[in-house]
């Protein structure tokens, strides 16, 4: 890399762009950003869309040093965007900002121009700086329902759960800590069993306060954008062969392009030296990052601590499945059987049957209401589709498959790997210690997450929201699957991503 400066241009998912990246002074750094499809809505979601912004730097004059998260100032006042539709909101933590809309509206983001000012002084001329960001949608405080009226076993409801079933959906009203069996203990006709359960503390985030959650899955470019960051060993634990492995190796399907997985080793690297250069390149033919590489697809074959250490570094952390049905049904009234979209209607969007594929405008051939990619069959040609393939401009929910706050493909597409609130059969692990700690940008030197109560094993973890392979059923808003297993989350599957909130 030598003495060279790296301001380097990011488009993403939605067509996010962050472009023109440099440094005026020692402490502040100055983009321009652009996207697609923004909002700031009234009633009944009263709520807006959003980038996550953070900044990691590196010393260029070594050549080789790691980058590091860069501390953004605290104070919303010390950062500014121009053209008058933006705002800039500083976080307590200075890991980041957020950039949303001042006031209500929607439409497209035009060119603004951003500068943040930087928590420590930097050395401009020996700096590397890389600018990232991520869509967030906001989601307010309030009540809302978790489970549905579901018998046991039609879904895998919470409140449904074990020997001792309730048919009826819990509200969850506070943040207040919840006794045992709080959430399936409700069906008055039916005296209480002895209680498996723990019980849910007051820290443990139950989706009653408000959080900012990722817009769209992790797609496959921001996941490589991730590994480019990181240090051989990082790297090394964060994908599926060594760094230093050959140009167009995989770098987590077992094969290149395996179920619509793009992630190759683009430049090997140098074992323990150099890190490795990843691209995507779903149309194979070591070209890298092209128009038609699959960037824009939602990254499948994440584990669980593929998941976490993306969204430490990235300072967001795992949603609990609580808040992944807030994210869903917002304030509805829960329906028996309803998708993330409210209704009980779902379409099959597959990826055989594409327009554009692999595209930044890829889209499914079928439409129809509740556009959801499920039950796209077993072949290891097929999977995810590109991230929010189902949203348009003009709405944000009807017939797009989107949840009641707009956010994109809670039901379908990758699983959900979150954080579960106890409730599993057999109880062997129903204790839950998630604290909704933040990621600080930093993960170990081993690759993964070190954030406190996030968890070491992947017993803390549930996959919600089915997937791009599995029947419709699985895509309902309260099922639970694979609950604190090792099934779909631990070793890399198909089947398997993830996104985060703060
Ligand atoms: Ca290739
Ligand atoms: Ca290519
Ligand atoms: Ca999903
Ligand atoms: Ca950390």
């Amino acid at each position: 890399m030598g003495i060279l400066l790296l301001f380097q241009a990011m488009v993403y998912s939605n067509n996010l762009r962050i472009t023109n990246i440099s440094a005026p002074s020692a402490t502040s750094i100055q983009f321009d950003v652009a996207w697609d499809n923004s909002w700031y809505a009234a009633a009944p979601s009263n709520n807006w869309d959003a980038v996550w912004i953070f900044v990691k730097t590196q010393v260029c004059a070594t050549g080789s040093s790691n980058w590091t998260h860069a501390n953004l100032s605290a104070v919303s006042g010390n950062h500014s965007v121009t053209g008058g539709v933006l705002q800039v909101d500083a976080v307590t933590d200075g890991k980041g900002v957020f950039l949303r809309r001042s006031a209500m509206g929607g439409g497209n983001i035009a060119t603004a121009t951003v500068t943040l000012t930087l928590a420590a002084a930097y050395v401009v001329a020996s700096t590397n700086y890389e600018v990232l960001g991520i869509e967030m949608v906001y989601v307010p405080q309030g009540s809302f329902m978790v489970g549905d009226y579901s018998i046991n076993n039609t879904t895998h409801s919470i409140n449904s759960w074990g020997s001792f079933a309730s048919t009826n959906p819990t509200t969850i009203a506070s943040e207040a800590a919840l006794a045992g069996d709080a959430l399936r203990n409700n069906n008055t006709s039916v005296a209480p069993i002895s209680s498996f359960h723990n019980g849910i503390a007051l820290a443990f985030p139950k989706g009653f306060a408000a959080f900012y959650c990722m817009k769209y899955e992790i797609t496959q470019q921001q996941y490589a954008a991730f590994l480019n960051l990181l240090t051989f060993e990082q790297q090394s634990y964060r994908t599926a062969v060594s760094p230093a492995s050959a140009l167009g190796t995989a770098a987590l399907a077992p094969s290149p392009g395996e179920n619509r997985n793009s992630i190759e080793i683009q430049t090997p690297g140098v074992a323990f030296s150099t890190p490795a250069v990843y691209g995507n390149d779903l149309n194979a033919n070591n070209v890298y990052d092209e128009a038609d590489d699959g960037g824009n697809v939602a990254c499948n074959f994440l584990n669980w601590n593929d998941l976490k250490a993306y969204l430490d570094w990235s300072a967001l952390r795992p949603m609990t499945e609580l808040e992944f049905e807030k994210a869903c049904r917002g304030t509805n009234t829960s329906i028996l059987t309803e998708y993330p979209w409210s209704t009980t209607t779902i379409t099959a969007a597959v990826s055989s049957a594409l327009t554009n594929g692999g595209q930044a405008a890829e889209v499914p051939s079928v439409t129809g209401d509740g556009l959801c990619a499920h039950n796209g069959g077993a072949s290891t040609t097929l999977g995810p589709l590109r991230a929010g393939f189902a949203a348009t401009g003009a709405t944000v929910r009807t017939g797009a498959g989107a949840s009641f706050y707009g956010i994109m493909d809670l039901g379908g597409n990758v699983w959900e790997q979150l954080i579960h609130a106890g409730y599993r059969n057999g109880a062997t692990n129903a204790t839950v210690i998630y604290t909704g700690v933040l990621g600080d940008g930093t993960i170990d030197a081993l690759g993964d997450a070190n954030a406190a109560n996030w968890g070491i094993l992947v017993n803390q973890s549930v996959v919600r929201g089915g997937n791009w392979q599995y029947s419709a059923q699985r895509c309902r808003i309260s099922d639970r699957f694979y609950i604190g297993t090792t099934t779909e989350n631990d070793t890399r599957v198909s089947r398997t991503g993830g996104r985060g909130v703060r």
